[in-house]
């Protein structure tokens, strides 16, 4: 009998072993459309069943993936632009035709003017040595750009492969392209599965439409950022799902601006006028405090990571502060030196302004 895979994740089908990807108890063998237990029990109950897949195995994938496709649509999330394109994935993807997606655009402040956006992005792209891509930004929520993104796909012939790091839509922009005339556009009982935890897709998973084959992905899995560290619980609560919350702070020598259980970051100087204004998802806490209660603030957090570390850098008026996973601090008004505390391992980068104003 030839081999099945769940159309959902791309797992093997195997009905041995409940605890492993890709098991459907026998009985349901006989169907011939069936997904797995588990993109079952994500999609109905919403469950987190198996956690992740492995960081190796999704490489392994992604590059079986290559070796087939000849097209690649790269989908990044606009808020965590950097952490989407880590360098030993995008050598993968150097010299492909490809077309970069910047997804979950719904989530930035309504009035963010998106030509903008698309300006930084095709200057942060420079930096990538990615200057000629073309950029589609769009939201698989609400379809914002889907029109052009499928335009864009036409010219990347008959083997498109969705490629990009854990949980920044690849399965939902796949989904939603599968109900439009390129993907021929009639509803699917099966669909690719989408969920809130970073790892879902676990294998390559094939889709025809009209005059090409779409293949889903399962995601590189990122270093360094915090959202993978913490309970999946708690990454949950972390990322942005339906908007970012905003949190304007004054800030002065001496101030410290903390996110609850995660990060501190501490004002070593600054100009009279200077503010921080903090972006996250709106499950995340803020609070304005003092470099006095640092000590007591670490000591409380140290529980949840072993290890914590300090660094100091300039960050000037109009450019962010991004913490990987987590979101980011923009500095208005004046520069500041600043030392960021944060659990061991977790990335950060400094970038310009995504949102407000531009130097
Ligand atoms: N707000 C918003 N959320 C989105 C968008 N696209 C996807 N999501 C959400 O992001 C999460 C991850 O989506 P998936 O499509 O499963 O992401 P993925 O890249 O396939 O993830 P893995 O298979 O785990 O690598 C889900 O909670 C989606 O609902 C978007 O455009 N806007
Ligand atoms: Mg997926």
């Amino acid at each position: 009998m030839s081999e099945r895979y769940c159309p959902g994740c791309g797992a093997k089908i195997q009905s041995v072993h409940p605890d492993q990807f890709g098991y459907v108890p026998e009985h349901l063998l006989e169907q011939d459309a069936i997904i797995c237990q588990r993109c079952f029990r994500i999609t109905h109950y919403g469950r987190p069943e198996l956690g992740a897949v492995k960081a190796h195995e999704a490489l392994q994938a992604i590059e079986d993936g290559l070796a087939w496709a000849s097209g690649v649509v790269v989908i990044v999330d606009v808020l965590d632009f950097d952490a989407g394109l880590p360098q030993e994935f995008v050598s993968l993807l150097r010299g492909r035709n490809m077309v970069l997606a910047v997804n979950k655009v719904d989530l930035l402040p309504a009035q963010t003017p998106l030509e903008e956006v698309q300006i930084w992005v095709r200057r942060r792209l420079k930096e990538y040595a990615l200057p000629k891509v073309e950029v589609c930004l769009v939201s698989a929520v609400n379809g914002y750009g889907f029109p052009k993104l499928a335009d864009a796909v036409e010219g990347l012939g008959q083997r498109v492969l969705f490629v990009g790091v854990t949980n920044v839509g690849k399965s939902s922009v796949l989904e939603r392209l599968l109900t439009m005339r390129i993907g021929g556009g009639k509803r699917r009982g099966i669909k690719p599965t989408v969920s809130p935890y970073p790892g879902t897709t676990v294998s390559v998973s094939q889709w025809q439409c009209p005059g090409a084959t779409f293949a889903d992905s399962p995601g590189f899995v990122p270093v360094g950022r915090i959202s993978d560290l913490v309970s999946t619980e708690q990454a949950v609560k972390i990322i942005p799902h339906r908007s970012l919350s905003s949190h304007l702070y004054p800030v002065q020598t001496g101030d410290l601006v903390l996110i609850e259980g995660l990060c501190a970051v501490e004002c070593l100087q600054t100009g009279p006028e200077g503010l921080l204004l903090g972006f996250t998802g709106s499950g995340v806490r803020w609070q304005k405090s003092t470099r006095k209660h640092l000590e007591k603030w670490l000591n409380k957090e140290r529980s949840a990571f072993d290890q914590w570390e300090a660094r100091q850098m300039k960050l000037r008026a109009g450019q962010d502060l991004v913490i990987s996973g987590l979101g980011w601090v923009s500095a208005r008004k004046a520069d500041f030196q600043l030392l960021l505390h944060i659990p061991a391992g977790v990335k950060h980068f400094i970038r310009p302004n995504l949102i407000g104003p531009k130097k």
